[in-house]
Order: structure tokens, then C-alpha cells, then sequence
């Protein structure tokens, strides 16, 4: 925990910082999420090679979850997950849309058909918040449906950018002309930067009324495309802990840059004493060689990347500002993830859930209190092939431990992960009565759920069915 000296060198001032959130008056938010961000993509996380001065001075405001997870290994499930508080296995929205193709015609299971756009029958986080009086905007991703089911038909007041596109066609205008559909830029204008533009003029259209700023960059998903001066810089600088690709470097930067940029805004505007800053990744970082046959990043400790339930697919940066409740420079280690946002923000906010609507997920403004939350398990649900080369699998983190079950076998692995982070050494064998209770609650928790389950191939060939991933460098 840092004193409040090191707070003050964070650069964000002490004035603002003073005046609690906690009163009657409820806090702003903002809510950052970058797209395929990995766990040690971010200096304050351990990074050697990538630069996150903004972002680390955030961490140091703040609280930092070492434990935090994505909802989903792949985006659009854990989108869902924010956007609702439940999960993605109950939603039927366990895939990435749309038309994820999401079977190889020859593997041994076929992926079941889920839904192609986030259900208007759910009451969002944005509706929530608009009842309690917030303005409310999506700048950026949004990859939960068509028209009809974009962020102005699910509760945000304004939608830039946000269309059923999972990434651009090219970062630079107007490279990404038609993808997003309908967003325009000067020439050569970088779209981490025209995001950041927008929601920076949005916010300071708010003065009276609280808001909700949903800030989720395209970056730093593929196309791997950079701002050519803040790359060469990174091509010149020695790789560091098996992290070396310069463009992607460069991406994160821009990211970063973001951040410093609305968090300068609402400091200039005055209200970042009442702003509660939320900051993580729909999934981890890329380890598997997706762009240009090169690995875009590597998660070490963790094992694999996006697509994938172990720990580099699922554990992903996560840190929230909450002026006058969060002590700066605290750290949580109890786990939590995207589907308890939801929750949190809406205790935050003094917002009543919905009779009809109620959130998996669990609040965690205990754990903001610097008390610990209510032990309880966390599971996940991925029933699908990803591009990644994951497999069908479903997984659960109890305590210290987590279980992972892979649907073509059956076979179940278990890892103590305050030991073994890097889910090395499986411990089935041994703590046999452990693994059992766990995989029948795993599997008690998907049939009370209703989850959707991979079916036998009647095309499985396997000659020809996919091959499992080469594991990424460290
Ligand atoms: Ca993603």
C-alpha cells in the first residue's frame, strides 16, 4: 500500500482525490476496456518492454486485482458479461460474433449454435444507470449485434463507433473506411486516437448530470498496425520476458496515451474525485503467431493466450479508481471478474437492480473497502474451436484452485495456482477428492445454467481435424 506522498507523484491531484465518492451523490464512471490486452502487457503488471506510464499511474491510484478475469477467453462473451452481469453460458452467447464459423468441419465435437446478438429483453448496465439519471456513452467496440441491437438500442445515449465488427479493417483512415461501418477520420488518423477525441469532447458535455463513459478501444486487437514514430522508437529498444514485437508495443502506447488523455479531461473538468475509473481486457493477450505468422505477445507465466481457458486466455489486467474509498496502491488478491461489474456498479451508483433482471455476478465493493469478499467460485464456459486453436472446455476456479475440462476427452486437469501460475503440474491424481467435488460442481453449475453443449461430429475425421497449439514462446 503507498503512502499518501507516493499518491501525490501519481499526478493526479490531491484536491480531487479528497472528496469522497461515497456520499450521496453518485459517482461518475468510466469504463476502459481494451480489446485482447494481456495480462503482463502493462509496466505495473511486469512488463519490461512495453510502456504504460498513464495506465501504471492509474494502479498506483487505485486498487490492482491480481486475480482479475475476463468473463470469456474470445470478446464478445465477456462484452455480454459486462453488459448484463451474467454469464455468458447462461446468456447463450458463448462464441465471438457474428458467423464465427466456430466448428472445423473434421474435429470431433461440433460447437452448439449460439445467439448472434445481445437479447433487448436484457436490462443492461447502461439502462440501469440511465433510470438513476446518467448520461450515458459507448465510444468505441461494441461487437454484441446488427442494427437494432447496438448500444443506442441497449441503453447508451450516444454510440460512436460501436457496430457488430469485431475489429477494424485498418486502424488508419481510411484504411478502416466501411469497417466500422459509418465512422469517418481525416487521412491518416489513428483510431485509438479518434476514440479518445470523442470521448473526451462527450465528456465535457457532461457538467450536472452523473455519466457513464464505456470506453472500449479496437486496440490492441489485430491488424497489428502502429503509429510509425512510437514503433521505431520500440524497435530499438532490447525485447524483454519474450516481449518484443515493436507495432504492438506501439499499439499499447497509444493506449496508454488514452488513458492519460481522459483522465487529464476529467481532472481539468473537476470531477475526478467523484469518477470511479474501471480498467481491463475483454480476454488476454494474443500468444498464438496471429498476425503475419508472428506471436503477438507472450502472457509468461501464464500458459497460452486468447482462445484458450488457462490462465493467459482469461486473466487480464484489472484495477479500478474510486476516489475516497479505494486506497491508492492497494492491491486485491481475491478473485473477480467481468460479470461482477455489473453488480458493482450498480450498488455504486445507488441504482436498483431489476426484479427481472438479476446479475450472476457478485458485487465487489467489499473488496474496494479494502475488506475480502465472500469466497465463493468463479466458472467459465466455452464450448467451441476457437482460432486460436483452443478446444471445447469449461472451467472453475475455487480458492486457490482451478479445474479445467476439456469436452472432446472428458479429461479434467487441476492446478493449485498461488504454487503454480503457470498451470504446469496437474494435480487431479493426487487431490483426488478435491478434483471430483469440483468437476461435479463445474458441472452441476452448467446444467443449472441451462449452458449449451458441443455435440459428437458425425464429419469427425481424425486424420484431419485440427492440431492443438504450438505453445508460444516465453
Ligand atoms: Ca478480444
Amino acid at each position: 500500500m503507498l503512502s499518501r506522498r507516493a499518491f501525490l507523484s501519481t499526478g493526479f491531484s490531491s484536491a480531487t482525490a479528497a472528496t469522497a465518492s461515497a456520499g450521496p451523490r453518485p459517482p461518475n464512471f468510466v469504463f476502459i476496456l481494451v480489446d485482447d490486452f494481456g495480462w503482463r502487457d502493462t509496466g505495473y503488471n511486469g512488463s519490461r518492454y512495453y510502456e504504460t506510464p498513464h495506465i501504471n499511474a492509474l494502479a498506483r491510484s487505485g486498487m490492482t486485482f491480481t486475480d482479475g478475469y475476463a468473463a470469456a477467453p474470445v470478446c464478445s462473451p465477456t462484452r455480454a458479461a459486462l453488459m448484463t452481469g451474467r454469464w455468458p453460458a447462461r446468456l447463450h452467447l458463448t462464441a465471438h460474433l457474428q458467423g464465427h464459423a466456430s466448428t472445423p468441419p473434421h474435429a470431433k465435437l461440433r460447437a452448439p449454435v449460439t445467439r448472434k446478438e445481445l437479447p433487448l429483453s436484457e436490462v443492461t448496465i447502461a439502462e440501469l444507470l440511465k433510470r438513476k439519471g446518467y448520461a450515458t456513452a459507448s465510444i468505441g467496440k461494441w461487437h454484441l449485434g446488427d442494427p437494432g441491437f447496438l448500444p443506442t438500442d441497449q441503453g447508451f445515449d450516444v454510440n460512436f463507433a460501436g457496430t457488430w465488427d469485431g475489429s477494424p479493417k485498418s486502424f488508419f483512415y481510411p484504411g478502416w473506411e466501411g469497417k466500422p461501418a459509418g465512422v469517418r477520420g481525416r487521412a491518416g488518423e489513428y483510431l485509438t486516437d479518434l476514440l479518445t477525441d470523442r470521448a473526451c469532447e462527450w465528456l465535457k458535455q457532461q457538467r450536472s448530470n452523473p455519466f457513464f463513459l464505456y470506453l472500449p478501444h479496437y486496440a490492441v486487437h489485430v491488424p497489428i498496425e502502429a503509429k510509425r514514430e512510437i514503433a521505431e522508437r520500440f524497435s530499438r529498444k532490447p525485447a524483454a520476458g519474450g516481449q518484443n514485437f515493436a507495432e504492438y508495443a506501439a499499439m499499447i502506447y497509444s493506449v496508454d496515451e488514452s488513458v492519460g488523455r481522459v483522465m487529464r479531461t476529467i481532472e481539468e473538468m473537476g470531477v475526478a474525485g467523484h469518477t470511479a475509473v474501471f480498467f481491463t481486457a475483454d480476454n488476454g493477450g494474443v500468444s498464438s503467431r496471429e498476425w503475419r505468422q508472428r506471436q503477438v505477445t507472450s502472457n509468461a507465466p501464464l500458459r497460452l493466450g486468447k482462445g484458450h481457458l488457462y490462465e493467459g486466455g482469461i486473466r487480464v489486467p484489472t484495477l479500478v479508481r474510486w476516489p475516497g474509498v479505494t486506497q491508492p496502491g492497494s492491491v486485491c488478491r481475491d478473485p473477480v471478474y467481468t460479470c461482477d461489474y455489473y453488480a458493482t456498479m450498480a450498488e455504486m451508483a445507488g441504482a436498483p437492480l431489476d426484479s427481472s433482471h438479476r446479475p450472476d455476478g457478485a458485487s465487489i465493493t467489499p473488496a474496494l473497502r479494502g475488506r475480502p469478499m465472500r469466497e465463493r467460485s468463479l466458472y467459465w464456459h466455452y464450448p467451441h474451436y476457437s482460432p486460436q486453436l483452443g478446444r471445447p472446455a469449461g472451467a472453475m476456479r475455487r480458492g486457490p484452485w482451478k479445474l479445467i475440462e476439456h469436452m472432446e476427452t472428458g479429461r479434467a486437469e487441476l492446478y493449485h495456482l498461488d504454487r503454480d501460475l503457470g498451470e504446469r503440474a496437474d494435480l487431479s491424481g493426487r487431490e483426488t477428492k478435491l478434483f471430483e467435488s469440483m468437476r461435479a460442481e463445474l458441472r452441476g453449475w452448467r446444467a443449472k445454467v441451462g449452458a449449451q453443449m458441443p455435440e459428437p461430429n458425425p464429419d469427425f475425421d481424425p486424420a484431419r481435424e485440427p492440431q492443438p497449439p504450438v505453445e508460444p514462446l516465453p
